[in-house]
């Protein structure tokens, strides 16, 4: 038993073996959250949202809504998980509130 012990002092010379022992830490994942396309949210609604929920002055978010407009979905901001979260919740209850269909989402960055 006593050879599988890193701590054990086998020639009871009275120091001890220290192993070295990488720390295992990992920096935590970070979010982007996103916002899709649909037919139907007025662009100036979106524009709204960026600049009220991502504190976007009103050029960047009308840059980022054309964005969403054009290409399918767009970058509101990146985070961590429980600031994303909470972004897309209320982002999503807003938007429903208004009755726009408008979806806010979620990816890993
Ligand atoms: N496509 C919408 C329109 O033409 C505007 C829009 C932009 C909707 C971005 C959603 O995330 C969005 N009224």
């Amino acid at each position: 038993m006593s050879n599988i012990d890193p701590f054990k002092d086998d020639d009871d010379d009275g120091d001890l073996a220290v192993s070295e022992v990488k720390p295992q830490l990992k920096k935590p994942p970070l979010y982007k959250v996103i916002l899709l396309n649909d037919d139907f949210t007025p662009m100036d609604f979106v524009v709204e949202v960026l600049t009220d929920f991502f504190n976007m002055n009103y050029e960047k978010a009308t840059q980022v809504m054309l964005q969403v407009h054009y290409e399918g979905v767009g970058v509101c901001g990146v985070y961590s998980k429980d600031v994303a979260q909470t972004k897309v919740l209320m982002v999503n209850d807003y938007s429903r509130q208004h009755h726009h269909p408008l979806l806010c989402s979620m990816e890993e960055a």
